[in-house]
């Protein structure tokens, strides 16, 4: 036996015995364990070597050309009762769910090693941090988690003192997408993914355990579970405040975390203390407090670029895992985006042709958080960081203006329930159409949407200085499809409005919908955006946002009887405002 923790070994005994493995091995988490493993990789051409002159320490993984992205179809909240997971999710009754899957692992890990990976969503000694042990028999899964957790020896520790873990299950199988499903069971604390070795369907630690599983703790235990990146932006008096902001996937969180200020901005600084989760604890003294859970970064490659988010082009110079990326002619890695050399092969190995792209729309990068030049050591504070604003947003050509603020806590909360976003290449499926991702949660909430919206007001209640709660645009578009605003850097000056406002300052117009920056009030001097898009970009479209609130009026009533009444007060007000 590896460990003290009896529950840990019983278990871990009951999967081997069922799935059969050759052998078993207890990650400890050290650096000799994960060079074995990136060795064992390279012999079996998992993983290939890119040029280690320039790119030390990088590797390229191809997954199967089928297994790219998360599968929404594929995923379940398993709860007893189908209304609790909510219209939100599908659902799947919990017996069901652990026959289908327990029949497909049956005997799955033959000739495999089955991999038993100890990890800690937060800093070790963080009260608000949980443990987790995913069982896997993917050796890049072992690589990533080591990279995106704590994990390892100290996780074990902390998990023998606990005496409580997710349990999460997981097996490539054989990669047949008949045969894969990612299923949740909240209430058993428990997760069985099989069929898939990508990103947040199979590094259960991420979206699995932390969004989707905790969201539901949280709800018991008083807290938020939340998919949102955490910054601290630095003011040019050297006043550090925190902003969490939560977007869709591929919407620009990871780049929102990383932000250099452009040059007319002079003295200020980002510190990025998370890029995609984040936890949420109302503190002592009435404020909001957040931790990250993860330790890395597994972020879209396409579109890094020394001009967009030169920290993270910088930062993934080493030590990093590529995935579905493209190959130079001397072994660089490459993508839709970075300016040198020029692609060779593609992310399937191909050489390339035609228009298709060289890497994956969904390629990853999985790095180290250490290695960012804006890593700050609050990552790893057991307390967390205080927030003063709350930014949502999402990705829409049209109708959302570049930033608005809501008037109250309830009124963010129904902003952030009224989220729309277009789809994009993190999921399976068609991209580019339109649909609500209320707090961009729709794939990662563990339960009922509704609940879920009562449960932040709920934790407003308790918040004597609540973050001040806002929207944000970057990707409004003209008629040719052109970007109205630049983004990436230049978006801090949405952000320095955004701190403004929060202590009161900063000039802004009432709207029925929130209020926005007044003429002048945001800061556009040398920003590369002309007096007409500025007006566009703020521009409130009344009889686009009247369709706009009766459809979100249309999208609560699938809630029912379990919404809230107060955001439908809420609403309703809005509507009539809007004549
Ligand atoms: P996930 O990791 O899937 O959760 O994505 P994310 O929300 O972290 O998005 P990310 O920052 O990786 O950005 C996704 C895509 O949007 C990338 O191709 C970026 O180049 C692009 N992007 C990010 N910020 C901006 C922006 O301000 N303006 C524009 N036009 N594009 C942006
Ligand atoms: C997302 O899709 O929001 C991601 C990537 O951050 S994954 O880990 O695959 O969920
Ligand atoms: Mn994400």
């Amino acid at each position: 036996m590896n460990t003290s923790c009896q529950t840990l070994a019983d278990w871990v005994e009951q999967v081997a015995s069922h799935t059969r493995p050759e052998k078993i091995h207890w990650c400890d988490g050290s650096e000799n364990e994960y060079r074995g493993l990136i060795d064992l990789m390279l012999a079996d051409e998992t993983l290939l070597e890119l040029d280690q002159r320039n790119w030390p320490g990088c590797y390229l993984h191809r997954s199967d050309p089928s297994d790219v992205a998360r599968v929404e179809h594929l995923t379940f909240i398993c709860t007893p009762e189908e209304a609790d997971a909510g219209p939100n999710n599908n659902w799947m009754a919990p017996e069901e769910a652990h026959r289908k899957t327990d029949e497909l692992f049956a005997g799955c890990m033959q000739g495999r090693t089955l991999y038993v990976i100890p990890y800690c969503m937060g800093p070790i000694d963080s009260p608000y941090s949980r443990c987790g042990v995913e069982i896997t028999d993917s050796p890049y899964v072992v690589a990533n988690m080591r990279i995106m957790t704590r994990m390892g020896t100290a996780a074990l520790r902390r998990i023998e003192q606990d005496d409580s873990f997710v349990k999460g299950l997981h097996s490539t199988g054989d990669l047949d997408p008949d045969k894969r499903f990612i299923m949740h069971f909240p209430e058993e604390l428990t997760i069985k993914s099989i069929g898939s070795g990508y990103g947040g369907n199979a590094l259960l630690g991420k979206k699995c355990h932390a969004l989707r599983i905790a969201s539901y703790q949280a709800r018991y235990e008083g807290w938020l579970a939340e998919h949102m990146l955490i910054l601290g932006l630095q003011d040019p008096t050297g006043r550090i405040r925190y902003i969490a902001a939560a977007f869709p996937s591929q919407c620009g969180k990871t780049n929102l975390a990383m932000l250099v200020p452009p040059a007319e901005l002079d003295g200020w600084r980002v510190w990025t203390v998370g890029d995609d989760i984040a936890w949420l604890h109302p503190g002592d003294d009435g404020r909001l407090y957040a931790i990250n859970p993860e330790a890395g970064f597994f972020g879209v490659v396409p579109g890094t670029a020394p001009d967009t988010n030169l920290n993270a082009y910088e930062m993934i110079r080493r030590d990093t895992i590529f995935t579905n990326v493209g190959v130079t002619a001397d072994n660089e890695p490459w993508w839709e985006g970075r300016a040198e050399n020029k692609p060779a092969l593609d992310w399937k190995g191909q050489p390339m042709s035609g228009d298709s792209p060289a890497a994956h729309p969904n390629s990853r990068f999985t790095v180290s958080a250490r290695q960012n030049k804006g890593y700050t050591p609050l990552m790893d504070d057991p307390r967390g960081v205080p927030i003063s604003a709350i930014v949502f947003g999402g990705r829409r050509r049209e109708l959302a203006p570049l930033v608005y603020q809501a008037r109250d806590w309830e009124h963010g909360v129904l902003v952030g329930a009224s989220v729309a976003s277009e789809t994009t290449a993190a999921a399976a499926g068609q991209v580019g159409v339109v649909r609500r991702d209320p707090m961009a949660m729709k794939p990662f909430c563990g339960y009922n949407f509704a609940d879920y919206w009562g449960h932040w007001l709920e934790t407003g209640k308790r918040l004597s200085s609540p973050p001040e709660v806002f929207h944000v645009n970057w990707f409004r578009r003209d008629e040719s499809g052109r970007f109205l605003w630049p983004g990436f850097g230049e978006n801090l000056r949405v952000l320095s409005w955004i701190l403004d406002r929060c202590e009161n300052g900063a000039d802004a117009v009432d709207t029925p919908i929130g209020m926005t920056p007044a003429a002048g009030a945001l800061n556009t001097d040398g920003a590369d955006v002309s007096a007409a898009d500025m007006e566009a970009l703020l521009h409130i479209d009344r009889a686009g946002w009247r369709q706009e609130m009766q459809q979100i009026g249309e999208y609560f009533d699938t809630y029912g009887e379990r919404l809230p009444a107060v955001l439908r007060q809420r609403q309703q007000k809005i509507l009539g405002e809007l004549g």
